[in-house]
Order: C-alpha cells, then structure tokens, then sequence
C-alpha cells in the first residue's frame, strides 16, 4: 500500500496570536457625585442603568472596579473620555487602564 500517508506528522504553529486585552477600572473618590459617575458609565461604556449602579458601587465600597476590557486603543480612548467627562465638570473621577495576563 505505498503512499498512503499523506497527512502531517506534527501540528503547525498557529500563526496569529491572542490579541491583549486591557481592563478599564473605575477608581473611587470621595467628590465625584454617584449619579454623575453612573450616567458615564451608560454613556461611555454603553451600560444599563443597573450595569452602571453596580460598577459604581462597587468602585465605591471596594476602592475600584473593572468596567470592561477592550483592546488596548478602545480601552484607552474610553478612560480617557470618562476621566476628561469628570475634570470638565471639576470632578476628580479616574478611570485607568490595565493590560490583562
Ligand atoms: N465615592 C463617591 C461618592 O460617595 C462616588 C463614586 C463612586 C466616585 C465610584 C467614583 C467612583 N460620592
């Protein structure tokens, strides 16, 4: 039966890799009002109300809170969009960036 194997013998390497993923997290402060750090979240991150009241107050009982994870561009541009939304109204809300293992 000659030439019947025909199929490789090893595996090839997958040739793309896993795109990073980069968390956005929502530090508390003590001056940001809870209704404006909640209506940002639905705004910027496309959250439900109930989404953003749970983000929110986790942030605030626990210290921080991931919102969602991104690529690194879409991750960046949104903290930055909440962070600026908060310093245009003088509040001192952050939201930061992280790269995820
Ligand atoms: N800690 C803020 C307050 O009591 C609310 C807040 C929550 C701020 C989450 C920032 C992040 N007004």
């Amino acid at each position: 039966m000659p030439d019947t194997d025909l199929l490789p013998k090893t595996r090839a390497k997958p040739k793309t890799e896993k795109p990073r993923l980069w968390k956005v997290i929502l530090l508390n402060d003590d001056f940001t009002p809870r209704d404006f750090v909640t209506a940002v979240l639905m705004r910027v991150f496309r959250m439900t109300e109930g989404e953003a009241l749970g983000v929110m107050m986790t942030a605030h009982r626990k210290g921080a809170c991931v919102v969602a994870v991104y690529t690194k561009e879409i991750a960046e541009t949104k903290a930055r969009l909440g962070t600026d939304a908060g310093a245009a109204r003088g509040y001192p809300l952050t939201f930061t960036t992280e790269r995820e293992e």
